[in-house]
């Protein structure tokens, strides 16, 4: 069963999350999300829906684009278990549930992960040997301005933006999936930190959206809604100003290609105390108020 207090690895979170899908087999179904990656690892897709067979809108989470970063992964199960443990029980649970279905990827590079349990606990990339070095940063990878500013050529660089776009696997199954779902899809959602960040388009340009102004005020609600829970400071705004300049990102694909008008990044804690090393013990606090600032969203939208 789900299990907040420690950071699991791959296979440990894998049997977790078939576990729980055994447990809630009338919400939560677990399978492959496409391909499995040049490590011969599984990116699972994790579908929670109480019915309305495939028609309701979609909110899109996913996790772990990059290895280190594994307070996202840990935020993506803590999700789950909410939606699962309190739907029926619970009024705003029941009825975010009733009206959208939920689709999380708890892992979007699961051989980067692996590696940072078994290799280097800071690595960020997949492990796709290029040359003399490892790995391609999925979140340069995407076409959204493939190779502009913020990426490297290099594969020795940890923002490596891979030999042309969606050259990965990784990116190429996330891909197919969001586009199958893109007429329903309402929000996407990618979970990364450290930063404390609500982040909408675009990371390649300072550019702003056509509808710049609706996405900042849903990012605006979730924002309160998070900092309301344990006073987490969060600030939002447009990824090149808020963070940099980072072309090749997801979100920025998802909202001008796949057609999402809600697209955003968000970096959980912290602000660099402790970094991508968030102790085991700020899970939980980091789920609660990150999961009270998505409803939010969702409901502002
Ligand atoms: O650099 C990144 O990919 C993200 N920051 S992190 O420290 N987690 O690596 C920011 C991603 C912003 N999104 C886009 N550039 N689309
Ligand atoms: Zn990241």
């Amino acid at each position: 069963r789900f299990d907040h207090t420690a950071y699991h690895d791959l296979d440990s979170m894998y049997n977790i999350l078939e576990t729980a899908a055994s447990e809630n087999s009338d919400l939560m179904t677990v399978s492959d999300l496409g391909s499995p990656t040049y490590e011969n690892n599984q990116q699972k897709i994790v579908k929670i829906s109480s019915g309305g067979d495939d028609t309701r809108p979609v909110v899109w989470i996913d996790c772990g684009i990059h290895a280190r970063e594994w307070v996202s992964p840990a935020v993506c199960q803590y999700i789950m278990d909410q939606l699962t443990s309190l739907y029926g029980k619970d009024t705003r649970t029941t009825s975010l549930l009733d009206s959208h279905d939920f689709i999380f990827v708890p892992s979007v590079n699961p051989d980067g992960y692996r590696y940072t349990w078994n290799g280097d606990r800071i690595w960020r990339k997949n492990r796709v040997p290029y040359g003399f070095c490892y790995g391609t940063d999925c979140n340069r990878n995407f076409d959204s301005d493939f190779g502009g500013p913020g990426t490297s050529d290099s594969s020795c660089s940890d923002i490596y933006h891979g030999p042309s776009a969606f050259s990965e696997i990784e990116t190429q199954n996330l891909r197919d999936e969001v586009n199958n779902l893109a007429d329903r899809m309402k929000v996407f959602l990618t979970l990364h930190s450290y930063s404390q960040l609500w982040m909408t388009p675009y990371g390649y340009t300072h550019s702003l959206p056509a509808n710049y102004d609706d996405q900042y005020a849903v990012a605006e609600a979730g924002v309160a809604a998070l900092e309301a829970v344990h006073g987490t400071q969060f600030d939002f705004g447009n990824i090149a100003d808020t963070i940099y300049l980072a072309a090749g990102g997801s979100s920025d694909w998802a909202y001008d290609t796949a057609g999402v008008q809600y697209a955003f990044a968000l970096e959980l804690r912290d602000t660099g105390y402790y970094g991508f090393l968030l102790p085991a013990d700020q899970i939980i606090p980091c789920g609660e108020e990150t999961w009270a600032g998505i409803m939010a969203a969702v409901e502002a939208i």
